[in-house]
């Protein structure tokens, strides 16, 4: 039994839909841009999701016959490409955040609740989210941004929570991670942290086996009743609320 003093959200699935209409997209205009004949389509995608990190991604489908050799320079030279096309996305303003997020969000920070970021993502792709879906007056309220290739192992692995708690003073049975996918979940629960899991068209069918809630999305009053995919806390709710966290630590 804990008490809940700190939220790491992830970013990309979580916070916004950002992977099908925003990285996906800008990675194929760098590899157009740069005269590669390679596309990714919505399902390829999907399956290359399967890796976190943009570089490592592109690395991937390399490895599995995908895309021309090519050395590591010019792998990261696309993918700075990349993040340049994402940024231009974000900044048109077409990427939403998912239902429920700004008012959770707002709900933990009146709440004196610590608030941090623990993302794959490029710091700077995170920085345009945060800029144009969010609110500059989030990079004050986010205790913590951390994002990419300050730790040098991705999702699944637990060290981009791990670096975040440290960062703050805060310890893994005071803080609850929120996530969307199966390598998100992992690196959560290796953590040692509590998670709840929204889930989306890429991660809908992920095993979020242990998760502490798993939901189809964090809901609002005024929408339908979100769905409940795995509830083993048995909370009751129509959407999820400050107080479900709460109970989900105290249980
Ligand atoms: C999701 C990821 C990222 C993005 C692409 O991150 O795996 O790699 O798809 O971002 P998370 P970059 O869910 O942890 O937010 O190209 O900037 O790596
Ligand atoms: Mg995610």
């Amino acid at each position: 039994m804990a008490e809940l003093q700190c939220i790491l959200w992830d970013v990309d699935g979580t916070l916004a839909d950002t992977e099908r209409d925003g990285h996906r997209v800008a990675f194929n205009m760098a590899f157009a841009e740069a005269g590669h004949t390679r596309e990714w389509d919505v399902p390829t995608y999907g399956e290359l999701l399967a890796v976190t990190g943009g570089k490592e991604r592109i690395q991937f489908d390399i490895d599995r016959g995908g895309m021309h050799e090519m050395p590591f320079e010019e792998i990261a030279g696309l993918h700075a490409r990349k993040t340049t096309h994402y940024q231009s996305l974000i900044a048109e303003g077409r990427i939403p955040l998912r239902p429920g997020v700004r008012r959770l969000l707002e709900e933990a920070y009146a709440a004196g609740i610590t608030l941090g970021v623990s993302t794959t993502t490029t710091p700077s792709a995170l920085d345009a989210l945060i800029e144009h879906s969010l609110g500059k007056e989030w990079f004050d309220r986010f205790a913590v941004l951390a994002a990419g290739d300050i730790v040098p192992a991705k999702k699944p692995a637990p060290d981009i929570y791990t670096y975040a708690m440290d960062q703050l003073g805060v310890k893994p049975e005071n803080t609850l991670a929120l996530e969307d996918s199966e390598n998100g979940w992992k690196s959560a629960h290796a953590a040692k942290l509590k998670c709840v899991v929204t889930v989306n068209d890429y991660t809908k069918a992920h095993d979020f086996d242990g998760a502490d809630l798993v939901v189809s999305e964090l809901g609002e009053a005024e929408r339908d009743a979100v769905e409940l995919l795995s509830n083993p806390h048995n909370l009751n709710l129509h959407h999820v609320e400050l107080s479900h966290l709460q109970a989900i630590m105290k249980d």
